[in-house]
């Protein structure tokens, strides 16, 4: 079954259902890739931070080798990291990412976060007190080497990611290519709709990550609140015959954003596709929203960085 798509303000296409690469070993993360191509997916998101850009793209080559996939029918995403925003070293850095996903070009990159970190191969630098040490690069220059990556063909789209709506109009204000995506933690408990509204007016797509709540994030604390398992999603869930996952899924398609739920075993790959033979009801989405809390789970320790974005209501 081919994967619907959204199209893009310089209209390319993008299915609206990918896999998600955090966190995903490099010793599993070949076969999810392969898992996933097999079950239909063909967009995988990817970063350079996520330590497994060889792994992933070893799948990727041997699913082109065996003739499942040619390479225009995938969609590849990647990001740039914090320490490489200095325009100079934009280009090499997706260079770096192409070579280790053995792409001639990506689909979709993202500046990462708006933060930029002092420059170098550490993507962590931090001084003696252990703070993170930060770089006054601003990321509207990042944006004009990340313009620059599309007329060189390195990259047919690109777009920014955990960006707030200040630092958006910020990049539009001097974009000769207006970004494509806004890449950004959506779920039932943080459901962005002021972000999501702003990002349409706009003609730039939401990409919801964390769409399952990030039950496997490293800080994740013993008796926080699970979406997977909260009772109002699965009493959702059973009305329609699907998982939890399954209409956490759907919530993000029903509402018109692309997303990419992460998992490194096959049942739950193929159980993550099988969200095309249902949709939640006007009701359904309504109810679900009504969970909105601002349950942010995705922050980064750098809360008084400059650009940090969350500080701003969206
Ligand atoms: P997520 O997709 O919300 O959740 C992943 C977790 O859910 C894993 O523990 C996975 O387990 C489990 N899971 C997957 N399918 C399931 C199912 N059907 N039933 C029960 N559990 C299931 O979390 P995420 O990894 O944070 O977000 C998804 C992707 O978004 C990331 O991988 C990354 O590509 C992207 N992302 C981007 C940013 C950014 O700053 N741009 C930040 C966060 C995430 P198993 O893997 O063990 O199956
Ligand atoms: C990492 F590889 C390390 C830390 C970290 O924290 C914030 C969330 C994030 C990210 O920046 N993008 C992700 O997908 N996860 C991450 C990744």
């Amino acid at each position: 079954m081919a994967v619907p798509v959204v199209t893009f303000n310089n209209g390319k296409t993008c299915p609206i259902l990918g896999l998600g690469t955090w966190k995903s070993q490099p010793g599993q993360v070949t076969q999810a890739v392969k898992d996933a191509i097999d079950a239909g997916y063909r967009h995988i998101d990817c970063a350079h931070i996520y330590g497994n850009e060889k792994e992933v793209g070893a799948a990727l080559a041997a699913k082109i080798q065996e003739g499942v996939v040619t390479r225009e029918e995938l969609f590849i995403t990647s990001k740039l990291w914090g320490t490489y925003h200095r325009p100079d070293l934009v280009e090499p850095a997706i260079k770096v990412t192409l070579q280790n996903l053995g792409l001639q070009y990506l689909d979709l990159y993202l500046i990462h976060w708006p933060q930029a970190y002092k420059e170098g191969d550490d993507p962590f630098p931090k001084d003696s007190s252990g703070k993170i040490i930060y770089s006054t690069t601003d990321y509207v220059d990042t944006w004009g080497a990340m313009e620059a990556l599309v007329s060189a063909g390195l990259t047919r789209s690109i777009g920014v990611s955990n960006f707030n709506k200040k630092q958006i109009e910020r990049v539009l204000a001097v974009a000769k290519i207006p970004p494509q995506v806004n890449q950004v933690e959506v779920h039932p408990y943080l459901n962005q709709q002021k972000l999501y509204d702003f990002c349409k007016s706009k003609g730039i797509a939401i990409t919801a990550y964390s769409p399952l709540g990030s039950p496997d994030r490293p800080w994740a604390k013993p008796g926080e609140p699970q979406l997977t398992e909260d009772p109002r999603i699965k009493a959702v869930a059973d009305k329609y015959g699907k998982t939890t996952a399954q209409v956490l899924i759907r919530y993000a398609i029903d509402r018109g954003l692309i997303v990419i739920p992460k998992s490194v075993t096959k049942s739950r790959i193929i159980q993550n596709f099988q969200v095309f033979d249902f949709q939640l009801s006007p009701q359904d989405l309504q109810a679900i929203a009504a969970l909105e809390c601002n349950g942010r789970v995705c922050k980064m320790e750098d809360s008084d960085h400059p650009d940090y974005p969350f500080h701003d209501d969206y």
